[in-house]
């Protein structure tokens, strides 16, 4: 039984139970999951959870992008009828194309984990507990990343948000209609009182360090740019190679470009090329127009933008010694974000006084927190990735690391919404 709270005990069996039978919905039969944001599987997923969160008696809102928040009473009412304001917890149950089944998840999962031990327990939280799933967290379909926990801590305009377009051509609010889950709870929604969100490290650096959890400090800025590059279409066979205006050679130089930017900048930054297409994408005709993407990401918002700076020039040179046009689309871009360092002290000090190991590190993935954090104080608590490896079905982590974060999770969550006694 843990200590400090007389009785907050979860019961890991639960948890892997739930992370089994979510992992069942968007299958790709190689351990892994697709749920793409908005899709038919997608929409399984909610159906599956919400109906974990009512069978748990929590009061369940939906808002107008999709977000869920199921409470669980606290024994605090303010009066008019309106609890004090929650302690948050959740992520997000959607996933990239090759998902594993632990992104996201694990903290939504989790946190209903830790409502069924206050529930064993019996314990009442003076602060209600609620815990959340927001709609688009990858942002891989409908860029940008997190966009339903922007919209919830008021970060974009719904309108804006319901406008968006997805890389297949549907329309974000046309999609959430279809799958029939616009809610009704207005946006931005109410500000917790406080939130911490439970997620895998996705990166190598627990596992390297041999550290159960992480005591996450904060998320790198993320710039998310979509560049068209034009040149002319021809024949493959009877155009001279001094004639030519191939973008399909400037994207490559492009992609080169991206790595050694990375590279030459060092530190946490990192550059990325996902999405790559060619028109008319045949084997005999120079393309007429290369679309790709560029995903760069670094701690540092200076070094960030000065990556952005070089990327913009350099592909200018590029596209123009080709006798090509560029033009770039911007599809993301969120400065670093710090957490609340009180709560980042609580995480750590937990997972000690749990007889983890711990040690602080930044996100290098976006979070649903990093949102949270503009409107109340937030922290993460992070688990090993197996080989760093995440974004593919072979994501895992270790039970007994999965049970230790749910643990200190419940934990912090419990000290933060207090116990009446
Ligand atoms: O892209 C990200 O960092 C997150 O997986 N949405
Ligand atoms: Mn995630
Ligand atoms: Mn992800």
């Amino acid at each position: 039984l843990n200590r400090h709270h007389g009785g907050v005990k979860i019961q890991p069996d639960r948890l892997l139970a739930d992370i089994e039978a979510l992992a069942a919905i968007g299958d790709t039969g190689d351990g892994g999951n697709c749920r793409l944001a908005l899709t038919d599987e997608d929409a399984g997923g909610r159906e599956l959870v919400v109906g974990w969160m009512r069978d748990l008696g929590l009061d369940v809102r939906v808002d107008r992008i999709g977000n869920v928040v199921a409470t669980r009473a606290g024994a605090e009412s303010t009066g008019a009828g309106n609890d004090a304001a929650p302690v948050m917890t959740g992520s997000h149950i959607d996933t990239v194309g090759t998902g594993g089944r632990y992104d996201g998840t694990l903290g939504v999962l989790a946190g209903l984990e830790v409502v069924r031990a206050l529930d064993d327990a019996g314990i009442r939280t003076r602060r209600p507990v609620a815990v959340a799933f927001f709609t688009d967290e990858e942002g891989s379909r409908f860029a940008p990343d997190m966009l339903g926990s922007l919209v919830y801590a008021g970060g974009m305009p719904l309108e804006d948000a319901l406008d968006i377009v997805a890389i297949d051509g549907a329309v974000l609010g046309t999609e959430l209609e279809r799958i029939g889950w616009t809610g009704d709870a207005a946006v931005p929604g109410p500000a917790p009182h406080a939130y911490v969100e439970l997620h895998i490290e996705q990166g190598p650096v627990l596992e390297e360090a041999g550290v159960t959890i992480g005591a996450v400090t904060g998320v790198q800025g993320i710039s998310w740019q979509e560049l068209t590059l034009t040149g002319q279409a021809n024949h493959a066979g009877t155009t001279p190679m001094r004639l030519r205006r191939d973008p399909a050679y400037v994207a490559a130089q492009t992609i080169g470009f991206v790595r050694r930017l990375a590279t030459d900048l060092g530190g946490h930054q990192v550059g990325t090329v996902g999405r790559l297409d060619l028109h008319p994408d045949l084997v005999n005709v120079v393309a007429a127009r290369a679309t790709l993407t560029v995903d760069l990401r670094n701690t540092d918002e200076a070094v960030l933008a000065e990556a952005e700076r070089r990327l913009r020039g350099h592909v200018a040179a590029l596209a123009s010694a080709e006798g090509c046009e560029g033009a770039w689309r911007r599809l993301a871009r969120f400065q670093p974000v710090a957490f609340d360092p009180a709560v980042i002290d609580l995480v750590e000090s937990t997972a000690e006084r749990l007889g983890h190991s711990v040690m602080r590190l930044p996100s290098g993935a976006g979070h649903d927190a990093q949102m949270l954090a503009r409107v109340c104080p937030t922290g993460m608590v992070f688990v090993p990735s197996r080989a760093g490896v995440s974004h593919n079905p072979a994501e895992f982590t270790e039970p007994e690391h999965l049970a230790a974060g749910t643990e200190v999770l419940a934990e912090v969550l419990t000290e933060l919404a207090g116990v009446v006694e």
